[in-house]
């Protein structure tokens, strides 16, 4: 437990617990939640939801001095803390058990290797769902297979005969886990998927291990390919689409309640009628 924790006034009724404020459906914010989940904290943090289609709240504003990316957490003692890892490191320092990143030095170097990938991975996947170029396409699934072929290699350098990259589902599967989650938009929209091929064997086993894993349940491939609509579309951050009154993104109706979306991304755009969103 952190010297600020246990510093904190309990009998003021100042809350005892960190508030992550958070987009739900956000792969940035899901690995906080897989982090969690793993630790079986689940209800050792709040989470406030913010409605990414509607202007940000100015209280919340105050808290980031402008900034909107979330999630961010607060500290009990009011800290602000904004980005992914860094609020993944804050919560394995305040919460060490049980651990989830590696502890020894070397271990910790060859996972953070692999995390450093994550940014680019993460980037090149959104960029082509949101492609609205046909002209465009192989140079997209080239780009996308070249990532996966680079984890490949990285995986057959340090865990050949494993399926994670230490024993267990650690911080690397919870930082890309989301990611992988995220990209059955990429096998709806694009047709897009890891060839049955040798290259591709390791990553393969690999992301269908992370898929598999009971701490990352918070997100369906449904409830992913009908959110995502919009971004299939090249609108992101719930930003509206012309001729459309609402975001894919939107809360309501519940996405469970909408139809499957069209899959031809290119040729046409479907109106909120067609979505379930009017
Ligand atoms: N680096 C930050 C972190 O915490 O790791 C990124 C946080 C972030 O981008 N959050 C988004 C957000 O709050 C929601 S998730 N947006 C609202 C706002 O006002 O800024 C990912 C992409 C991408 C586009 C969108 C997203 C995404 O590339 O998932 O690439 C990975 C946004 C075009």
């Amino acid at each position: 437990m952190s010297s600020e924790t246990l510093r904190r006034p309990v009998d003021e009724g100042v809350r005892d617990t960190p508030t992550v404020y958070h987009i739900p459906v956000c792969p940035f914010s899901q690995r906080l939640e897989i982090l969690l989940d793993l630790k079986g904290l689940g209800d050792r943090v709040a989470f406030h939801v913010v409605d990414i289609t509607r202007p940000r709240a100015e209280w919340l504003l105050e808290k980031t001095r402008g900034t909107t990316a979330l999630p961010v957490l607060e500290t009990p003692g009011g800290g602000i803390i904004k980005e992914s890892m860094v609020i993944l490191r804050y919560l394995e320092d305040v919460f060490p058990e049980p651990p989830v990143a590696q502890r020894n030095p070397y271990g910790r170097a060859v996972e953070n290797m692999l995390i450093t990938q994550e940014g680019d991975f993460g980037m090149w996947g959104y960029r082509y769902v949101m492609n609205p170029d046909p002209a465009r396409r192989d140079e997209f699934r080239q780009g996308m297979l070249d990532r996966y072929a680079r984890i490949d290699d990285f995986l057959m350098q340090h865990s050949p005969s494993g399926t994670f990259l230490f024993e267990d589902f650690g911080l690397a599967e919870t930082v890309f886990t989301p990611f992988f989650m995220r990209f059955w938009f990429l096998e709806y929209y694009e047709d897009f998927d890891l060839p049955q091929d040798d290259r591709y064997a390791r990553v393969r086993e690999w992301r269908d291990a992370c898929l598999a894993h009971p701490a990352a349940g918070q997100v369906t491939r449904e409830q992913i390919v009908k959110l995502y609509y919009d971004y299939a579309r090249g609108a992101g951050n719930g930003a509206l689409l012309p001729g459309r009154a609402s975001s894919s993104f939107t809360f309501d109706p519940h996405w469970s309640a909408r139809p499957w979306p069209p899959r031809d991304k290119y040729e046409h755009a479907a109106t909120d009628e067609e979505l379930g969103l009017a």
